[in-house]
């Protein structure tokens, strides 16, 4: 049975991937967390019935100490390693920098020794076979004009706290393939969004305040734009690169779903307007409020190397898949009030 360590797979995308390896797969997942303000099991606890629940090994582990992650990783023993811990909030990122450089960066590096420990250890056949994974995003390349879509060859160009940390994590990861040879893949994917996600980020932040009656807060003009992927695309695309993608190699990863943060809003009162109307229609609500500082204005993805190299496509429209998003929070309003409660946040502007 092959045994894969996923970091962060208590969060919204970790937590996706995990549930993917339990449902599909004759895998044992360990899930290394170190249970933040943004975890919750909720999702996978529900999947881990009968004989699953014996290849779920939950491991909390904060990464920022060295000593438990090489313990985590020898225990483990894994021949895939998928990372995707890390403080992912740019808001958060803006009124707190240190907990991004520790956990992305230094968690990232101490990742990297403990798997690079493991992997030098390994027999020879399970050597040629192991990989790591580290999954990032396209922030790290800066901001895009009017034209243009960021693809692997872009130039990094970080300008917000969590990006810079982002980026770093990402060079950290390529120096360890050309000086140590580990066998890396990287990802730099667009903004996910989809079930599960932690009310701070756009979409639920705005499902949650219209349903309320709140004012919908639209950061500066509304007119910055993001390229939207629904969670499940990037999970198929995650899965794909970590198995199939080239050794050294990183991928661009996108929804083909552009649109400014002003449509989005729009979009998902329209979807409220139908199914809970309220009288008057949601996007009465919409507030401009003051700009994020350092706002990148566009993300664009050229996802055409992983489309080409390893047949990937995201499976999901964005009017389709923020339909099924809005009806998924509407089904689990107790989950959002819950996490929310146990994060200690009550829906403020960060940053
Ligand atoms: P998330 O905040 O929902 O989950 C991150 C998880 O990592 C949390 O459970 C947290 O406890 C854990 N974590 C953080 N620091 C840790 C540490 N020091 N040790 C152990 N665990 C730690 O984030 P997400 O949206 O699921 O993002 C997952 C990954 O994907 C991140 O690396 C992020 O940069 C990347 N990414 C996210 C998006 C997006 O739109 N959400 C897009 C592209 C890339
Ligand atoms: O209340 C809001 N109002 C608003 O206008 C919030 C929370 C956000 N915004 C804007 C800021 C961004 O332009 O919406 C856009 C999306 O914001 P976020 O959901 O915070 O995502 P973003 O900053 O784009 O970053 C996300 O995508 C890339 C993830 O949080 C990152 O982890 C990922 O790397």
């Amino acid at each position: 049975m092959m045994r894969v360590l996923v970091t962060g797979g208590a969060g919204f995308i970790g937590g996706a991937v995990v549930r993917r390896l339990l449902a599909d797969s004759g895998t044992i997942v360990f899930n290394l967390d170190k249970l933040g303000y943004a975890s919750d099991l909720t999702g996978i606890q529900q999947q881990l019935v009968g004989s699953v629940a014996e290849r779920h090994v939950l491991q909390q582990v904060n990464l920022v100490d060295a000593e438990t992650t090489v313990a985590a990783v020898q225990q483990a023993d894994p021949d895939l390693v998928l990372h995707l811990a890390a403080e992912s909030h740019v808001d958060r990122s803006i009124a707190g920098p240190e907990e991004f450089l520790a956990s992305n960066v230094s968690g990232t590096f101490n990742l990297l020794q403990a798997v690079r420990k493991h992997w030098e250890a390994l027999p020879r056949e399970r050597q040629e076979q192991f990989r790591f994974h580290h999954i990032s995003t396209d922030e790290v390349f800066g901001s895009l004009g009017k034209s243009g879509r960021f693809s692997e060859t872009t130039p990094y160009d970080p300008r917000s706290p969590y990006s810079a940390s982002k980026a770093a994590s990402d060079h950290f990861v390529n120096a360890w393939h050309h000086t140590y040879g580990l066998p890396v893949v990287l990802t730099n994917c667009s903004n996910n969004y989809g079930p599960w996600q932690f009310p701070e980020k756009l979409i639920p932040v705005v499902i949650l305040k219209a349903l309320a009656g709140e004012p919908i807060p639209l950061y500066g003009d509304g007119a910055n734009v993001r390229d939207w992927l629904f969670v499940e695309d990037h999970v198929d695309a995650l899965l794909l690169a970590a198995t199939k993608g080239k050794l050294g190699h990183s991928y661009c990863v996108g929804g083909h779903g552009e649109r400014t943060n002003k449509q989005v809003v729009e979009t998902i009162c329209t979807v409220l307007d139908q199914l809970r109307p309220q009288g008057a229609p949601h996007a009465g609500l919409i507030t401009l409020v003051a700009d994020r500082p350092g706002h990148d204005r566009r993300y664009a993805i050229n996802a055409s190397r992983i489309s080409s190299e390893l047949g990937w496509q995201p499976r999901h429209g964005l009017e389709q898949g923020l339909e099924a998003t809005v009806r998924w929070y509407l089904s689990n309003l107790d989950w959002c009030q819950a996490v929310l409660q146990q994060a200690g946040y009550s829906g403020g502007r960060l940053g």
